[in-house]
Order: C-alpha cells, then structure tokens, then sequence
C-alpha cells in the first residue's frame, strides 16, 4: 500500500465545479484569487494543485482560452504540479471535457466510473475513460485517477491492462470518498480501495465533509498522500467555515510532520509523478 515513511504530496483542490461564490465567500473563482491561492498553498506545503475554473459570472467552464490562460498563469506564479480538471461539472459534455487536454496542464483528472453524485450522476462511461486515457497519452499528460467507488479501482485495473501505462510510466491515484452516491470516508474504505491499486501506484485520498480528518489519518498512516481544499470541505470544524484553502493545506501539512512524514516540495513531487517538464516556452 506504500512506504509509510515517504514524504507526503499534498494537492489542493482549491474550487471544484459544485459551490457557489455567493455560499463560500473566499472560494477562488477568479484568475487573480487563482493564483493567490495557488501562491499562498505552495506556501504552505502543497505540491499539486487540482483546478476547476469559472467564467465572468463564476459559474464553471471548460472554455479553453481561459483554461490555457489559467494554466499559464499558475506556472509562471509558482512550482506546483498543474493538474487541470477533466470532470468539470455534471452537465459538462464529454467532448469538452476531453479537449480540457488542449490547455496542456501537467497532469489531468481522469475519472474511472461512473457515480452518483448527490441527485445528479456523474458520467464516465467506459468508451469515454478510454478516450480521454488515449489523449492523455498523445499529449503527454499524466492522469491522476480518480476513484469514487470500489467498482472504479477495478476499472482502473482493467483500463491499464488494456491500455498500458499512462504518460511517465507510473501510475497515481486519487481516492475521493464521502460524496452522497460513492463509496463512503471510512478507514475500511481507504484500505479496501488502496489494496486493490496496481503495484507500485502512489496514492492520494481525500474525505469530502466532514469525513476529511478521518481519511486523512487513514491515508497517512496507510502510505498514502493527501488532497484537501475548498473543492471538497467548507467547514474547518463544526460551526466554523473554512477560511481559505491555505488554513486547510496548513493543517494538512500539520498532519503529515507529526505523522514524519513532512510535506514533499514541488520538485519531489514532479518527479513522483514522472510530469513532463513544460515550465520553459510554450507548454508543447
Ligand atoms: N465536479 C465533479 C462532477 C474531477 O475534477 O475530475 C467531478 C470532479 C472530478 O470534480
Ligand atoms: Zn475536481
């Protein structure tokens, strides 16, 4: 399941598509507000940062000017590994979501199944996985996999089997758990789905809600890495709303030193997950 004695990625998920400006005040939906957050978590210890953006009226886009501009922005502001999202928003269509690929991040979401997500159903059948799995390989992109529920683990088994590696030959995964539909932010969880992961896979999981502390100690005591931010918990503890995504990426940070397993720099983290190096020149 991993070494326990690694130093710790730490990804922030600064926005997602799902909150409202009007409910969380300081969620970033603007470039600027992007980019300081983005500035003020690599501050703090994060390595990665997963991105979801808005237009004029903060409402999601996948509009790719603004994702290109996005990703510019964020690499010539900081370090971070720059990892654009390709599940967007429930009602995005798939063909935008797989041109998301075109703004050339440095890794990309790539969900492996379909869930429900509270009352709506978040769509990734098994001809679009592989798709957006075939063109991160084209535009050599590494995928982060995101597994909602046991069911995608093995899909995501099956997809590499098929398939072959992604770009940079290793394989990093994400365990979101707790959405209303997926499997649920237990430690069984954490360990149920980290064991059925490919050999020698990184890991990272994050708790939406209020079970984000219990995966996070779940995850760090199982060997695997961390993904906190404003995409995923609003409430720092019962009663009081999060500040800003730096105070979650802060405590993460807290967590993972006390666990001696202190949060991994920039660099570290680029060579975990193998990215090709697009910070000089056009991204190509
Ligand atoms: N907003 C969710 C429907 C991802 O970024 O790839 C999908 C999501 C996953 O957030
Ligand atoms: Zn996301």
């Amino acid at each position: 399941m991993g070494a326990v004695s690694t130093p710790t990625l730490i990804t922030v998920a600064p926005t997602g598509a799902e909150t409202a400006k009007s409910d969380a005040p300081p969620l970033p939906v603007t470039l600027d507000e992007l980019v300081d957050t983005a500035r003020a978590c690599e501050a703090a210890g994060a390595g990665l940062i997963h991105i979801h953006i808005r237009d004029e009226q903060a409402r999601p886009t996948l509009d790719l000017a603004r994702l290109t501009d996005t990703v510019a922005a964020v690499r010539d502001a900081t370090d971070l590994v720059v990892q654009l999202s390709t599940g967007g928003a429930v009602t995005d269509p798939y063909d935008a979501r797989i041109r998301v690929l075109e703004a050339l991040p440095d890794s990309c979401s790539l969900t492996c199944g379909t869930v429900n997500f509270g009352s709506d159903v978040f769509l990734n059948p098994w001809d679009f996985m592989v798709e957006l799995y075939r063109r991160t390989q084209e535009l050599e992109i590494v995928p982060e996999f995101e597994l909602f529920d046991v069911g995608h683990v093995a899909a995501l088994n099956r997809l590499l089997d098929k398939e072959g590696l992604p770009y940079g030959g290793h394989v990093h995964a994400d365990l979101v758990l707790g959405v209303p539909g997926g499997a649920p932010g237990t430690t069984e969880a954490v360990v149920t789905m980290a064991r059925m992961l490919p050999a020698g896979a990184s890991w990272s999981a994050t708790g939406v809600g209020r079970s984000t502390l219990p995966v996070a100690l779940a995850a760090l005591s199982a060997g695997g890495h961390l993904r906190v931010g404003m995409e995923d918990t609003l409430t720092f503890a019962p009663g009081r709303p999060v500040h800003d995504n730096a105070e979650l990426v802060e405590r993460a940070a807290s967590l993972a030193t006390t666990a001696l397993r202190p949060p991994m720099t920039t660099d570290e983290a680029r060579a975990l997950l193998n990215v090709k190096d697009r910070r000089n020149g056009d991204g190509a």
